[in-house]
Order: structure tokens, then sequence, then C-alpha cells
């Protein structure tokens, strides 16, 4: 008998399974929306997840939350999430800052068990890691010294950069690079330098650098946050800097740069991107579009910059760094309920689109890569308008001054709009309040099945 449990003991061993999955995206992109969703859907987890085979087959006898291993992480607030969406007045949940996370034990009936008369129940350990994308837009600093990062600045600040960073601009004409650093004046270039990175996103604009600076977490406030790029420096002042004394103003924000670079960026990278498994990165197209042409450039050039996240092959500065491991990758344009049915597939086709790698993706390293749209709380319902003796299809939803509305939301293009384009058409994709859901009913959702299937599928076999 005792021998007998012990093997038990032993292929329960085998037969659990454990998982660590980033959920990242820049904010507002639906970190919340999408964890509170997936949590969610594993709780009533059934039939009604179509394309999740283990939940159709009857196989996922259900998922429970249990306290968290890293104890220093703050938790993922579940439960405030789903008291604001089932609240009779529904609500969005408040925007969190920094990374959270959650840990799920999700039991299963494997298909295949060694050994069936044990019971044939697994478990699948869960660890769901929310954390800014804006904090993987640092991955470029890791290599660069300060002067290199302040010569690449100048190639991103075009001309509506730099009427955003006006008030910082105008501090620094002037500014004594090699004078001692007065703490009192680099901290006050450093506010008007972190004002112009939150204008530019009030503006739409998504590729800020250091990300931090905007997501701060519990850095906010801390000298490591002070320092800025040398932009006024063109190649040969940057070159004459190399004399600059130790007290420079100079020297200073470089060791500044340089802390950062080791205390923050690296120590992100080491602590929770080269422990995740799986990654799924929520991107907003649809906001950007409403910005108009400079913020849909910028969201290329910030998904382009994401992506070298999961590049790394055998001598990447990454691989040699961290060994990160991830083997599955999704990317999900958010908020598909704010769209008709029938622009789904250009919304999907946009994303692939702004990533600009359409032909590259498969050969991304060898880790999958699928793209696809979702909604993570479906706040409309598809109807069809007649006008004159046809159909149309429409939207309705509450819109966010409380008034329900039925409206056609707009064309969403399949490539990035050209000039031509911007020249004529102006989008302008609302915004819904959550549905009202009746109690102990899953969250009505767009293809969080098929999520479910890509990031958990292989491991409930
Ligand atoms: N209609 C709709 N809106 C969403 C959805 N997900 C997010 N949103 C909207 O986007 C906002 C930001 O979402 P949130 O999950 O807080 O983003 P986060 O900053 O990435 O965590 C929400 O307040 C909603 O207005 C969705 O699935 N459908
Ligand atoms: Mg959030």
């Amino acid at each position: 008998m005792g021998i007998r449990r012990e093997l038990g003991a032993a292929v329960q061993r085998t037969l659990d399974r454990h998982l660590r999955i980033g959920v990242t995206g820049l904010a507002r992109a639906g970190k919340t929306a999408f964890i509170t969703s997936l949590v969610n859907q594993l709780h009533h987890v059934g039939g009604h997840l179509e394309f999740f085979r283990a939940a159709r087959d009857g196989r996922v006898l259900g998922a429970r939350r249990l306290p968290q291993t890293r104890l220093q992480i703050p938790a993922f607030p579940y439960e405030d999430a789903l008291e604001a969406l089932y609240a009779d007045a529904p609500h969005w949940p408040e925007p969190t800052r920094g990374v959270s996370e959650m840990r799920l034990a999700i039991r299963f009936h494997p298909r295949r068990s060694p050994l069936r008369y044990l019971g044939d129940v697994a478990t699948l350990y869960l660890d769901i890691v929310d954390y800014p994308g804006e904090w993987l837009l640092d991955l470029p600093l890791l290599s660069l010294s300060y002067s290199e990062w302040s010569q690449r600045a100048r190639q991103w600040y075009d001309a509506e950069r730099r009427e955003l960073a006006a008030g910082w601009l105008q501090e620094l004409e002037g500014f004594d690079w090699l004078a001692p650093a007065s703490d009192l004046q680099l901290g006050r270039l450093a506010d008007r330098y972190t004002a112009s990175l939150y204008a530019a996103r009030e503006r739409g604009l998504s590729y800020i650098q250091p990300g931090r600076f905007v997501m701060p977490g519990e850095l906010a406030g801390a000298p490591v946050l002070q320092f800025f790029p040398a932009l006024t420096l063109n190649d040969a002042a940057l070159a004459r800097m190399a004399d600059a004394p130790a007290n420079s103003a100079f020297r200073t924000l470089e060791r500044r740069f340089d802390y950062y670079r080791r205390h923050v960026a690296r120590a992100f990278y080491r602590d929770h991107f080269a422990r995740l498994d799986r990654q799924i990165v929520l991107v907003d197209c649809l906001t950007p579009l409403n910005h108009g042409a400079a913020a849909v450039r910028d969201a290329q050039l910030t998904l382009t910059e994401i992506m070298r996240n999961f590049r790394y092959g055998q001598r990447d500065l990454l691989r040699r760094l961290f060994a990160p491991r991830i083997d599955r990758l999704l990317f999900a344009a958010t908020k598909a309920d704010h769209i008709t049915a029938d622009q789904q597939p250009n919304l999907t086709a946009l994303l692939t689109d702004l990533m600009g790698e359409a032909d590259r993706l498969p050969r991304f390293e060898s880790v999958p890569v699928e793209t696809l749209c979702i909604a993570s709380v479906r706040a409309s319902e598809q109807v069809q308008v007649s006008t004159g003796g046809s159909y149309h299809p429409a939207l309705r939803g509450v819109l966010l001054n409380g008034q329900t509305a039925t409206f056609y939301p707009g064309d969403v293009p399949s490539r990035v709009p050209d000039a031509t384009l911007w020249e004529q058409h102006r989008f302008d994709f609302q915004r819904l309040r959550p549905p009202r859901i009746p109690p102990r009913t899953p969250l009505p959702h767009l293809r969080m099945d098929v999520v479910l299937e890509h990031l958990l599928g292989d491991k409930l076999r």
C-alpha cells in the first residue's frame, strides 16, 4: 500500500505542470480587462469556450486561486476588477501601474494518463504576470552608452516631438554640460523632460524612452529617474565630453543613466522577463488611428522595438544576459468589440502590418508567433440596420456618456494608412461602457477561447 501511494505521488508530480505567462501592453492597452476575463473564463470553464479544446471536451475540472509564490510582487487585483464589471452600474476597473501577479491551479483530466486508476487528475499551476509594456521599450538601453543613447534620441526627436518638448528644450538652451552639476537644476530639467514624455503620450505617441519615466511604479520621484538625453549636443560635442570632469553635469547624467540601465532596466529583464514561459502582447490599434498619422507611425516604431525583445538568437544580447525561455508569443489587437464583425479581419491585418514583419513572423527564432483580435469584455452587440431596403452591420452599446446608441463605428484599414487617406479621413472609434452582466455568468468576450487554447492548450493534454 505504502509503495503504491508513493508511486501515486510520483506520478502525480510528473502529471502536474507549471506555466508562467506574461501579459503586457502599453498603458490602456487592456491588460487588466484581459487578465480579469481570462481568469473569469477559467472559473466558468465549459462548452461556451468552443475553441479551447480541453474545456470543450469537458476535461477541465476547475480553477482556483492560490497564494502567489513571489511575495514581494503585488497581487493582481482580480476581485476589485470583478466587482467593477459585475456592478449594477458596471464600470471599467481602475488602472493599475507596475507589476502584479496571480497564481491559479487548474485541475484537469489529462488525455493520456499513465496510471488511470490514480484518479486521473492533474494540475496546471499557472502564474500570470501583468507588467507594463513601457518597460520593454528599455531593451535598447541595455547595450547603449549615455552618448550613444543621446545620439539615437536625435533621430526620434522629429518636429512634433520637439514641439511637445519645447519647455524642456528651452531650458536646455545655454545649459553648461561641463559645469559642476547642481542637483536642483538637473532635477528641474528631468522634470521637464518627463513632462514632455507624458505630453507625448497624451498625444497618442507610444515610443517613449526610458519607459519607466511614464510608468515609474515604486520608483516615482527617485533620483535614478532624473536624467535625460543630451539632445542639444552634436556628435563632435559628444566626443569632447569624453574629457568632461567627473563632477560635471554630463558625467552626472551619464552615471545616472548607467545606474538606471544596470539597476532598473536590467533588473526588470532578469527578475521578470527572463522568467516567463509564454507571452501575450496586447495592442490597442484603434486609439492611434483616432489620434492620426504621427501616432500610428509611433505605434509602428514601438511594436518593432517591443518585438526585438523576443528575437533572441544564440549570440544576442538578451540570450547572453539572461537566456529568456519564451516558447510562445501572441500579439492580440484588443477592444475588437469597438468595431463591426466584418471589420475584425482588417484589425488583425492592421496589427500585423504595424508589426512590420508580416513575412518574417514565421521565421522568428523558433518562437511561434500568432496574431489575432479579441475583446476581453465584449461591450457591444452586433446588429443590422436597414437603410433604403438594404442592411448594414452596426453596433449597439452604451457610450461613455451613458447613452445607449446604435452606430456604425467606421471601417478599419487593413494596412497602415498612407498620406492621402489621412488627408481625407478621420477615424473616430468610440469607447464603450462595460455591459450589464448577470451574476454567475461568465464575462462576454470575443475569442478568449482561442487565446486560452493558444496559451494553455498543449499543457492540458
Ligand atoms: N469595449 C472594450 N473596452 C476595453 C476592453 N478592454 C479594455 N477596454 C478599455 O480600455 C481601458 C483600459 O483597459 P485596462 O485593462 O485598464 O488597460 P491596462 O492599462 O492595459 O491594464 C478600459 O478602461 C476600457 O475602457 C474590451 O475588451 N472591450
Ligand atoms: Mg492595468
